[in-house]
């Protein structure tokens, strides 16, 4: 499990110019995400996000509220946001049947025939994607990513440029914070990371997700923004 810190930003042609100036390009990816649900959303209402990528299952789930140091949310934290990946399989579905455990509905038992035994459920693989039908999630987004990604050697963040197939691109800065690491010093290395690149904004940049869902699916979009998941 890592822990990610990030912060989204617009990349103007500004922006570019210091980026192609002060960063190593590592190189360009193109990706396709799933996302996963129940169709009552027991998992994005909970900040929740099940996603497939590249044939990976990955789980962001919110890491606990930072400190509330000097009485609130210092204005570098409120443009960042911060998430516990889990790439572990039997993890994820562990975590996600807790989340959803009222919600699963019993696969019905299958009629046998005269003289038949009731089949063995054998060993699952559990890749065999019977767990999501199981668990009553389908896949509610989905879009194709092209990424370039390049690193600021001098402050340990990576920053990747995302173009989305349904017409939105967004920058992010992201620092993968290792065991002995605090989330200050991630925020700071963001916050060093943002002033090198002239970002100014203090606005909290959407994401692709909030703004597939804004388009696609505006009930969904609705529910997510009055719990302030998005
Ligand atoms: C955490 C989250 C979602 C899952 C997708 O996360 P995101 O980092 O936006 O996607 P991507 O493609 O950059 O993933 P990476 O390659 O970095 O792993 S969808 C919505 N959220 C919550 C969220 C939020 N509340 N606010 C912002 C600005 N972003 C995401």
């Amino acid at each position: 499990m890592s822990v990610e810190v990030e912060r989204k930003f617009i990349c103007t042609d500004e922006t570019m110019k210091i980026l192609e100036k002060i960063g190593v390009c590592v190189g360009q990816q193109e990706f396709h995400d799933q996302y996963f649900d129940t169709t009552t959303f027991d998992l994005t209402l909970k900040d929740i996000w099940l996603r497939n990528r590249k044939g990976c299952w990955e789980l962001k789930c919110p890491v606990g509220t930072l400190d509330q140091r000097n009485g609130g949310q210092s204005q570098v934290e409120g443009l960042c946001t911060r998430y516990k990946e889990i790439t572990d399989l039997p993890e994820i579905q562990l975590i996600v049947k807790e989340v959803i455990k009222d919600k699963e509905s019993p696969r019905p038992a299958k009629k046998l025939k005269k003289d038949q035994k009731p089949a063995e459920d054998g060993p699952k693989t559990l890749e065999d994607g019977s767990w999501l039908s199981d668990m009553n999630l389908v896949c509610f987004a989905e879009f194709t990513t092209v990424r370039r990604s390049f690193t600021l050697e001098e402050d340990g963040v990576q920053v990747d440029l995302d173009q989305a197939d349904f017409g939105y691109s967004v920058g992010e800065i992201e620092v993968l914070l290792s065991d002995r690491e605090d989330v200050q010093s991630a925020l700071d290395k963001i916050e060093k990371s943002a002033q090198k690149l002239g970002l100014t904004g203090n606005q909290r940049v959407p994401g692709k997700m909030t703004v597939f869902l804004q388009r696609n699916h505006p009930k969904h979009y609705e529910q997510l923004m009055s719990k302030h998941i998005l």
